[in-house]
């Protein structure tokens, strides 16, 4: 099971042609572009470029960096500790980003290498695992609380369909039992089981650094991503998040590449 744990991380490929993005991404789940420029606009524009016709919405790009900008669940990272592996986006509840890209403007000498979690892999773990299988077959099934605090309520499965073939998997801060449970000590142990593999897998996945004038473009509906922990501070990349026609749909709500337009009250 060790060996089946190790292929859920990802191991990326290094691209310069935009076109050999989205067969990546179909392929793998991510790509790493190098060429186009790293900025904010240009991180957006090289988006709508990539997406093309499918494209539903692009918001303004954020920065990310030590200490963050308007992402409240920001407050919990720090370059000393490694980002867990997460879906991003999900403070705009079940209607999260279907893709999202990282441009970086300057890495870290020493640290802050990019870890990707294949989410269709975890659920294949587990459900051919011996002992877990009722967990990995209840991820699509049993409905639990996935709301980020304040944020956009998602009471749904971990694992959904968009509608139309396309299988969404996440990861959040804090995914626990429906209040409405029928068994909420048998969800606690799914969840638990979903994260901790999560977790396993990421101690063990390949590690990639984004360099300066690189772009990890990711399937947010298929891989988690996370970093491991960096010293410089002043590394700095732009997020951002993208909606297209496979998205589950876009939220009825301003948007951005973080969270700050998607608390309840704005809704
Ligand atoms: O710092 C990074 O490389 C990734 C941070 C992250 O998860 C994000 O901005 O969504
Ligand atoms: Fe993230």
């Amino acid at each position: 099971m060790q060996k089946q744990l190790a292929a859920c991380g990802v191991e990326l490929t290094v691209v310069h042609n935009i076109a050999d993005v989205r067969p990546l991404l179909k392929r793998d789940g991510a790509a790493v572009i190098e060429g186009p420029e790293c900025g904010d606009e240009a991180t957006r524009a090289l988006a709508r470029q990539i997406f093309a016709e499918q494209t539903l919405a692009i918001p303004d790009a954020a920065r990310v960096f030590e200490g963050g900008e308007f992402d409240h669940a920001r407050v919990q990272a720090s370059n000393h500790k490694a980002t867990p592996a997460h879906t991003d986006g999900f403070a705009y509840g079940d209607r999260y980003p279907d893709y999202m890209l990282l441009s970086c403007v300057q890495e870290s000498a020493k640290g802050g290498e990019s870890v990707l979690i294949d989410g269709y892999r975890i659920e294949q773990y587990l459900q051919t695992h011996p002992d877990f299988s009722w967990a990995g077959h209840a991820l699509a099934d049993v409905v639990i609380d996935q709301t980020e605090d304040n944020m956009q309520a998602a009471l749904s499965p971990i694992i959904m369909s968009n509608g139309h073939g396309r299988k969404m998997v996440r990861k959040t801060l804090n995914q626990k039992p429906s209040p409405t449970s029928t068994d909420s000590e048998r969800d606690a142990r799914m969840i638990a089981l979903w994260c901790d593999t999560i977790n396993a897998a990421y101690e063990v996945a390949p590690r990639f650094k984004l360099r300066a004038g690189q772009t990890l473009v990711v399937d947010n509906y298929r891989l988690m991503h996370g970093r491991d922990p960096y010293e410089d501070l002043q590394r700095m990349l732009w997020r951002v998040w993208v909606w297209t026609t496979d998205a589950l749909g876009v939220p009825d709500l301003p948007l951005a590449s973080d969270t700050r337009h998607a608390a309840a009250s704005q809704n």
